[in-house]
């Protein structure tokens, strides 16, 4: 079941201005950053709220470390902006075997290791009325991360 917004994936040609202007014009901090090579990406979170499940909702804010990652591919079309939305559930695997199932294009076979060490897959944003998705289940599904 999902249960929350997890997070908006955010995409930036300058990951440190884009912190700053989040941080100058909301307040918000960086709560968590990583690389995430598998992904070609290099990533803040700004933890917006707690969820009523235990989680949270965060922004996530993405700059490519290479020319032929999916976000550079983006970026290049699009320029900066909204890139994917993600809803977060304690079950990743049933929840993405259950959309399949509605026949909507599943990424990955299975999840693959996302922000903070949580496991996600991707939705085709073609079979989601242009909207890519990502589905999340927290390392830690009881903490507030
Ligand atoms: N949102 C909406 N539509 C998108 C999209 C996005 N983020 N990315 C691509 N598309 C659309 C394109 O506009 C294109 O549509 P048209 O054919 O009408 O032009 C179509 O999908 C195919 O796009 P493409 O540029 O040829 O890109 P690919 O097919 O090579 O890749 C996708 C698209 C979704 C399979 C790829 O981006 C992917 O695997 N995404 C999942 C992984 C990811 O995004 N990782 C970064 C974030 C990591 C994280 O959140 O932790
Ligand atoms: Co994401």
């Amino acid at each position: 079941m999902l249960t929350r917004i997890d997070h908006i994936g955010i995409a930036c040609f300058d990951l440190d201005k884009t912190v700053e202007f989040y941080r100058a014009t909301y307040g918000f901090e960086v709560y968590h950053s990583e690389v995430n090579e598998e992904q070609g990406v290099r990533e803040a979170m700004l933890k917006i709220n707690d969820t009523g499940d235990g989680g949270a909702s965060y922004l996530q804010l993405l700059e490519p470390t290479r020319e032929d990652s999916t976000v550079a591919k983006w970026l290049a079309k699009n320029g900066e902006g909204v890139h994917h939305i993600a809803f977060g559930t304690a079950d990743v695997d049933g929840d993405a075997a259950d959309i399949k199932a509605k026949g909507v294009r599943v990424l990955y076979e299975e999840p693959r290791i996302g922000s903070m060490g949580s496991r996600i897959t991707f939705l085709h944003p073609k079979d989601c009325g242009g909207v890519l998705t990502e589905l999340v289940t927290s390392a830690d599904p009881g903490a507030a991360h």
